[in-house]
């Protein structure tokens, strides 16, 4: 039975979606960020604190104190990204590499997402969401720092219909879920139209929707 640690406001959304377009039964243990908690005044380490990130418990399953943390038949793996390509391959069908080449691509494009775009566009989210003094310094500079990735991404999508594989794949939850970060910057998307689009499309996938109803009933 596979039990995914996390909540809805994380990065395990990126694995909750995959799992309704998989439709693999699966029980989602909630485990709240610590950093959430400081923020509200709790201290993650008093027995009131829900099960968070520096619960002891918790970080017996993962050292780094992070979520999402999935477990699958004794196996406990870390990193939304890891936990999506195993999951997919582990139910096959068309989200799943059909072979070594288009796995090797969704590891690519995972990776890309990972290390040039993801910390960029949280970037961007973080300010938009809170605001403060220097919002608009940082995002200008993030956004900035997105300009060339997005626009390698915008010619990819210009001669592809998806990520890889020329049909809806892991690869495009992966790459859809870190580029929702920077989404909310208007006039970034309206640089990249094709990146904006497919985003739409990816976005209006019903599993896509359960996920996002769920996490915004989710308290904040
Ligand atoms: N690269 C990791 C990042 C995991 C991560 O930073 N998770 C955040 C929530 S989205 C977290 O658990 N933070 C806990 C904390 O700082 O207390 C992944 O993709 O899973």
């Amino acid at each position: 039975m596979i039990t995914l640690y996390g909540v809805y406001r994380s990065r395990a959304s990126r694995n909750l979606w995959l799992l309704e377009e998989l439709g693999l039964p699966y029980t989602l243990k909630p485990v709240m960020q610590a950093y959430r908690l400081v923020a509200k005044g709790i201290d993650p380490l008093t027995p009131e604190a829900p099960f968070n990130t520096r619960t002891p418990e918790f970080l017996r399953l993962s050292p780094a104190g992070a979520i999402p943390v999935l477990e699958d038949a004794g196996l406990v793996l870390s990193e939304s990204l890891a936990i999506n390509l195993y999951l997919a391959k582990k139910a096959g069908g068309p989200l799943a590499p059909k072979n070594p080449q288009e796995e090797a691509l969704m590891v690519q494009w995972a990776l890309y997402g990972a290390t040039a775009i993801e910390e960029a566009a949280l970037a961007i989210q973080y300010p938009l969401m809170a605001g403060g003094d220097d919002a608009e310094t940082v995002i200008a500079a993030a956004a900035e720092r997105l300009a060339r990735p997005l626009a390698a991404l915008e010619a990819h999508l210009a001669a592809h219909s998806h990520i890889t594989g020329g049909r809806f794949t892991v690869a495009d939850i992966n790459m859809a879920e870190i580029l929702r970060y920077a989404q909310g910057h208007a006039p970034l998307m309206a640089r990249f139209p094709r990146v904006a689009s497919w985003l739409k499309h990816c976005q209006a996938r019903p599993a896509f929707q359960k996920m996002w109803a769920a996490r915004e009933a989710e308290p904040m």
